[in-house]
């Protein structure tokens, strides 16, 4: 027990609570480098998990290390994911309460790996037979699948997660898996039609291209060569990784079969992907203002593969119907026009299979019973994002960011307060940044930003984005965490543009270009498009644009309001459970194992909150630990309690640390822990035990030498 006292000199505090200066970040990232250079990725912060990427395969997740932490006590072993997965399994099994595991760093940290982690975990503790393994493998596929779709390499993270991702993991009444749900949020689909330097769009089109048979893509009009399409032209054009898009390929087929999708609709799912390429390579030219199509093969084919109307389909690229005041009113687009509907027809295309996937594993996993389950949730969703150029998907990405932050707060502070309350423990009120000054300023009811792009995308009339950014000036003169360039100092104005507004987030000042702003929000498909796209054949085109959605003649709601909408109820889902956290970091900006960038951990550990989180954990008392395990350990230190204690193990303890010498400033015994207020007491005692089992131990051997 208490592994992880022991070897501090070396290897770092496993606990940072047990640092020294708590209020020292150098100390804190010192000790994070030191247990990094040891090949240690983990740490706690009492309970929360801090993750530092090591960019290299270490032998940690295997059989042997499942065996070290199935069924011990959290603090018993090194800072593991597994301890944490084991930690919460165990809360859902014994005491039935629901979990959530919340994982947050920024991108390339390691979250959606130590999400994998955990679900890893979870399938070798439990049930190898039957059912359960069958629900197992269920789960376990639906990861690489949701990554084909929703992953890409971007200049951060060759498998950046574009998409947030809550899953349950749904249990019986005997902690055995047996089924999950999951819940996707804000797809980055600009990407499908452009991407930066070095970027690549979606892995599932190279896997396709890369793994699909000589048949399928005859079928499909492709060819391998991925120059021969635009939406693949931008970003990296090299079919570099080929070999590993192959063999994701295969992973992807074997999981669609694990996951019971019919032939059918995987044969709609690759004539819907390839598609949207081949819609890339539609182009027009311009007659006297109006678009045309400037060949029609690429009409053709993705007619064809969609099972849409060519005309119909043709006609919708190069005209427009409005209704009003029951007049229908059909004008020609002109070629801009017509290229931002195909567009906009290729990204809502891609973003609604990808929520149907996402709602037909729903099904899939659904458990086979209808009795109540518990379920531990996994939350793996984009970290905070400050870019160069920061646009209208990191509003959005940051905006939930501060929503998690403050729910971290909250929860932490609230679970620190209950559990000095429950051992009957004076417990002093600590200061800390409250964020929701800043969740305020985004998203309040009629004043925050997101009312405010709202009215002005609805609002008819000359709207622009910069209209936009007028309004919010104004309105957020006053506001501290809201600048612009006539309030930015003198020194700051130089580095914003009349077309940027700054906000000071929790983890940091984010500018951004105002302009896509309306235009993002809007999300406007054409009407004549989603028409051809209703009367389609193709079963999953028809079904992710239904035509009630036509007949409707409400305005959809906003992209940000509905990604409002869903993460506040992300917040009440999560609220409801027993959260644990995982803080993840990125150890350096280029992939690299063994490369630990002093400045860039700091930065994180301050937009993580790490230091505030240490804080409140050490408000009260650095070290606690229930009787029996502390007078386990350190009974050799007293003759009263050595070899054993027979009564109680609060009067033990109280006898312990009595002839240790402890002050009464020094620790408190609660109902069930004592806890300790310095470190350097807990060491004092570690020492000294140290020393005694030494000793000990030389006595033993000169015993034995000696017969
Ligand atoms: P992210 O989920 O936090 O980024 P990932 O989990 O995808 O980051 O990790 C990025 C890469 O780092 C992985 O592909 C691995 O190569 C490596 N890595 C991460 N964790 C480990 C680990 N525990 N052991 C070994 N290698 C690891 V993003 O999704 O971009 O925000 O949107
Ligand atoms: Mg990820």
């Amino acid at each position: 027990m208490e592994r992880h006292l022991e070897d501090r000199d070396r290897v770092g505090v496993a606990d940072a609570v047990l640092l020294e200066d708590y209020t020292n970040e150098h100390a804190f990232v010192d000790n994070l480098e030191k247990r990094f250079r040891g090949n240690i990725i983990y740490t706690y912060i009492g309970p929360v998990l801090v993750s530092v990427n090591p960019y290299r395969d270490i032998n940690i997740y295997g059989l042997t290390y499942v065996a070290i932490y199935e069924n011990k006590n959290f603090f018993e072993v090194p800072p593991h994911v597994f301890a944490l997965t084991d930690t919460a399994y165990r809360s859902l099994k014994e005491e039935n309460r629901e979990q959530c595991i919340l994982i947050s760093g920024e991108s390339g940290s390691g979250k959606t790996e130590a999400s994998k982690k955990v679900l890893h975990y979870i399938a070798a503790v439990t049930e190898h037979r039957g059912a359960v393994e069958k629900v197992k493998d269920k789960l376990l596929y639906s990861n690489p699948l949701l990554e084909a779709f929703g992953n890409a390499k971007t200049n951060r993270n060759d498998n950046s997660s574009r998409f947030g991702k809550y899953m349950d993991i749904q249990f019986d009444f005997r902690g055995l898996p047996v089924g999950g749900n999951i819940l996707n949020y804000l797809l980055e689909k600009s990407r499908v039609i452009n991407q930066s330097p070095g970027e690549r769009n979606f892995h599932i089109f190279y896997q396709l291209l890369a793994g699909g048979s000589g048949e399928l893509l005859d079928d499909l009009h492709l060819k391998r060569n991925l120059g021969s399409y635009y939406y693949l032209s931008h970003g990296e054009k090299s079919n570099v990784d080929n070999l590993d898009d192959k063999r994701a390929f295969d992973d992807i087929i074997r999981a669609l079969k694990t996951l019971e999708f019919s032939e059918k609709e995987q044969r709609q799912i690759w004539e819907i992907v390839s598609s949207v390429l081949h819609l890339g390579n539609i182009g027009f030219m311009e007659h006297e203002g109006i678009a045309q199509l400037s060949k029609r093969d690429s009409v053709e084919i993705t007619s064809k593969l969609l099972g849409a109307d060519e005309e119909l389909l043709t006609n919708a690229f190069t005209h427009r119907t409005i209704t009003a005041h029951g007049d229908v009113v059909v004008t020609p687009l002109n070629r801009e026009l017509a290229i931002y509907a195909r567009d906009a027809l290729a990204k809502a295309i891609y973003d609604r299979l990808f929520t149907w996937l996402v709602k037909r594993l729903n099904q899939s996993l659904q458990p086979e019973d209808h009795r109540k389950h518990i379920a531990m949730g996994i939350l793996d969703i984009y970290g905070f994002e400050i870019f160069e150029k920061n646009s209208f998907e990191q509003l959005c990405i940051n905006f939930c960011n501060e929503k998690l932050q403050q729910l971290f707060i909250e929860l932490t502070l609230k679970s620190e307060q209950e559990e000095y309350l429950k051992e009957g423990i004076e417990w002093s009120k600590i200061d800390y940044f409250d964020n929701q000054v800043i969740c305020d300023l985004i998203e309040e009811k009629h004043k925050g930003i997101i009312p405010l792009m709202d009215e002005e995308c609805l609002r008819p009339g000359d709207t622009t984005d910069i209209t936009l950014l007028e309004k919010m000036n104004k309105n957020f003169k006053m506001h501290k965490h809201y600048i612009n360039h006539q309030k930015a100092d003198s020194k700051l104005q130089k580095l914003m543009g009349r077309d940027e507004f700054r906000l000071i987030h929790y983890a940091g000042d984010v500018t951004y270009n105002i302009n896509g702003f309306l235009e993002k929000n809007n999300d406007l498909l054409f009407r004549d498009l989603k028409d051809a796209m209703s009367k389609a054949s193709n079963h999953i085109v028809n079904a992710i644009f239904p035509s009630k959605e036509q007949e409707s003649m409400k305005r959809p709601e906003t992209a940000i309001t509905q990604f409002k909408s869903s993460l506040n109820n992300l917040i009440e889902i999560l609220m409801d459970k027993e959260p644990s956290y995982i803080r993840c970091i990125k150890p350096n900006d280029i992939k690299q194992a063994g490369v630990f960038d002093e400045t860039l951990v700091n930065h994180q550990v301050k937009y993580l909150g790490l230091m505030e989180n240490l804080r409140v954990r050490r408000a009260g008392f650095a070290y606690r630990r229930v009787f029996e395990k502390f007078l386990q350990r350190y009974k050799s230190l007293c003759k009263q309690t050595w070899p054993h204690w027979r009564g109680n193990p609060k009067d033990g303890v109280q006898v312990l640390v009595n002839a240790l010498g402890y002050s009464r400033e020094e620790y408190r015994l609660g109902k069930t822990k004592i806890f300790i207020r310095f470190p350097k007491t807990l060491f004092q005692t570690e020492d000294a035990f140290q020393a005694k089992k030494h000793e000990l131990a030389t006595k033993l051997q000169a015993k034995y030498k000696g017969i």
